[in-house]
């Protein structure tokens, strides 16, 4: 070998070991079959010069997914797709776009009073990665009777609404104001469904309330995200789950004597019944709605929250306080778990 060719040589030899020290036997395959294809069959030395660029990133290993935090490449040699993984400019780098490092955290707005924010009939969270497009899918975990049926089903959060803070309206433009001269803070909130909907930049979007049949008192349910131009299909692209156990029905606040009182304690109190008739009163320093809006209006569905606080909130959050169990009196049977793709 010239010496030139010898620095390239040992060059590619350190991008190699760079890149084997990090994957997994598959990769190993998948990296000598790149050495090959950027190899001239009847070429004798090492015609390209292979180096790396690394931006400080880490290559991780999620289910036969990866994520390449930094920048590999070799110039000139094109690049190719594959179903998970591409060829960025010659060099295997799994997942470029694919898989979302960063879960979704639980929505702050309640903080410092409430760590985990956990609510009754929805599902709040904040998705991290500003800047990225993709889906966000709800995985009902742990359902108590009898929507038990429904473990293991998973669905998409669809496209969020803007829905109004105040007024006892589900939505306007613009949402009115609140009574006694406070801002009215909208809320964005969305519900579930089997296909995803167009990519969405969630943390940009900051807190998003889902609300849907399934999402019931006591639930467990994890939230992942995923980047939207990832294959749904393979586990490893989906980002660490965030788990929510819903509280008790109608577990709206913390029985406790300093204000806000916000967290849920389990029970279910003289409290909680006059912090949702505050809040159908529209009195200052209310909670949030998607704390009171614990089921549907009149003449619509229980099930479904309809992000409006009626006497009928009242009404099931004192038959709570008196021993009501969830789902209650004149509440429909749930549907059939729903069959998602
Ligand atoms: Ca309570
Ligand atoms: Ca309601």
């Amino acid at each position: 070998m010239k010496p030139t060719d010898t620095r390239l040589f040992a060059n590619q030899l350190f991008a190699e070991k760079r890149f084997l020290m990090r994957n997994s036997t598959s990769m190993v395959i998948l990296a000598l079959a790149a050495v090959a294809l950027s190899v001239p069959a009847a070429a004798q030395t090492y015609e390209v010069t292979w180096h790396t660029v690394d931006g400080g990133g880490v290559m991780n290993a999620s289910g036969g997914a990866y994520e390449a935090g930094g920048t590999i490449g070799q110039p000139d040699a094109g690049a190719m797709a594959g179903e998970d993984y591409t060829v960025t400019e010659g060099f295997w780098s799994f997942g470029l776009a694919c898989y979302v490092s960063s879960p979704a955290e639980p929505e702050r707005l309640d903080l410092p009073f409430d760590p985990i924010s956990r609510k009754i009939r929805y599902l709040s969270f904040e998705a991290q990665d500003v800047g990225r497009n993709g889906f966000v899918r709800v995985t009902f975990v742990d359902l108590p009777a009898p929507y038990d049926t429904w473990n293991g089903v998973q669905m998409f959060v669809q496209t969020p609404q803007v829905y109004c803070e105040n007024g006892g309206v589900a939505q306007g433009d613009p949402c009115p104001p609140s009574v006694g001269g406070l801002a009215s803070v909208d809320f964005l909130a969305a519900t579930l469904g089997c296909e995803p909907p167009e990519a969405y930049d969630w943390a940009s979007a900051g807190s998003v309330h889902v609300f849907h049949e399934g999402i019931v008192p006591g639930g467990e349910y994890d939230i992942q995200v995923i980047d939207g131009t990832c294959t749904l299909a393979i586990e490893g692209n989906y980002s660490p789950a965030l788990t929510l156990t819903q509280s008790v029905w109608a577990d709206l606040i913390q029985d406790c004597t300093t204000t806000p009182c916000k967290p849920p304690d389990g029970n279910t109190g003289i409290v909680d019944v006059t912090a949702v008739l505050d809040k159908y009163k529209n009195l200052p320093g209310n909670v949030k709605k998607v704390r009171a809006d614990i089921e549907g209006s009149p003449g619509g569905d229980h099930r479904l929250p309809d992000q409006q606080i009626n006497i009928t909130d009242v009404t099931y959050c004192l038959g709570a306080f008196l021993g009501d169990t969830y789902p209650g009196p004149g509440f429909p049977a749930p549907s059939d778990p729903p069959v998602c793709p």
